[in-house]
């Protein structure tokens, strides 16, 4: 974590950095953003602090426990958001399962009934969603506004401080 000039806290992920804007809350070791490219909506990622935590054995125990607890949490938050009762959650630990971002992070994944033609679609989907230009490293295709991802970290935060006692 460091500050910017402007006093905007940002945090590493892999290669990039996330700004405190897109951020929906934060933990003592872990830290929860909005994503670029959601396979559905209100797809977080769920990601340690610690730069260099590229596997999820790369994780203390106590930075693993932080790390769950925050994903439970941002769980809860967007199950109650979307107005749906299931999630998908998910890491894709190491390239060959599908990991483009070399820092660990579990997608939170709220889902409803019949969202994808077969249940499991999800991981092909998410397999598949950001996969990047080799030489830019950015990721191929449409991927949303700064503004997009603001907007939406601000109505989960609010909806958090509006609603305290679920948390
Ligand atoms: W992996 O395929 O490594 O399991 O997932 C990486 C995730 O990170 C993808 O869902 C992708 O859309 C997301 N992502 C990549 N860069 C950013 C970014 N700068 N801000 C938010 N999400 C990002």
């Amino acid at each position: 974590m460091s500050p910017k000039g402007n006093n905007e806290v940002i945090y590493p992920f892999g290669h990039t950095t996330i700004p405190s804007s897109q951020i929906v809350m934060t933990s003592r070791l872990s830290y929860v953003a909005v994503n670029i490219k959601p396979v559905v909506p209100y797809h977080l990622l769920v990601i340690p602090k610690r730069q260099g935590t590229s596997r999820l054995y790369d994780l203390t125990c106590d930075e693993t426990a932080d790390l769950f607890n925050l994903a439970k949490k941002a769980q809860r938050l967007v199950e109650q958001v979307r107005g749906v009762k299931s999630s998908t959650i998910a890491i894709q630990d190491g390239e060959d399962a599908g990991q483009t971002v070399k820092h660990v992070h579990v997608h939170v994944l709220p889902r409803e009934k019949d969202d994808f033609a077969e249940n499991d679609d999800i991981y092909s989907e998410l397999a598949k969603h950001d996969q990047p230009n080799a030489e830019t490293r950015r990721i191929i295709g449409y991927h949303r506004s700064l503004e997009d991802m603001e907007k939406e970290a601000e109505i989960l935060r609010q909806y958090m401080q509006e609603n305290e006692d679920k948390f």
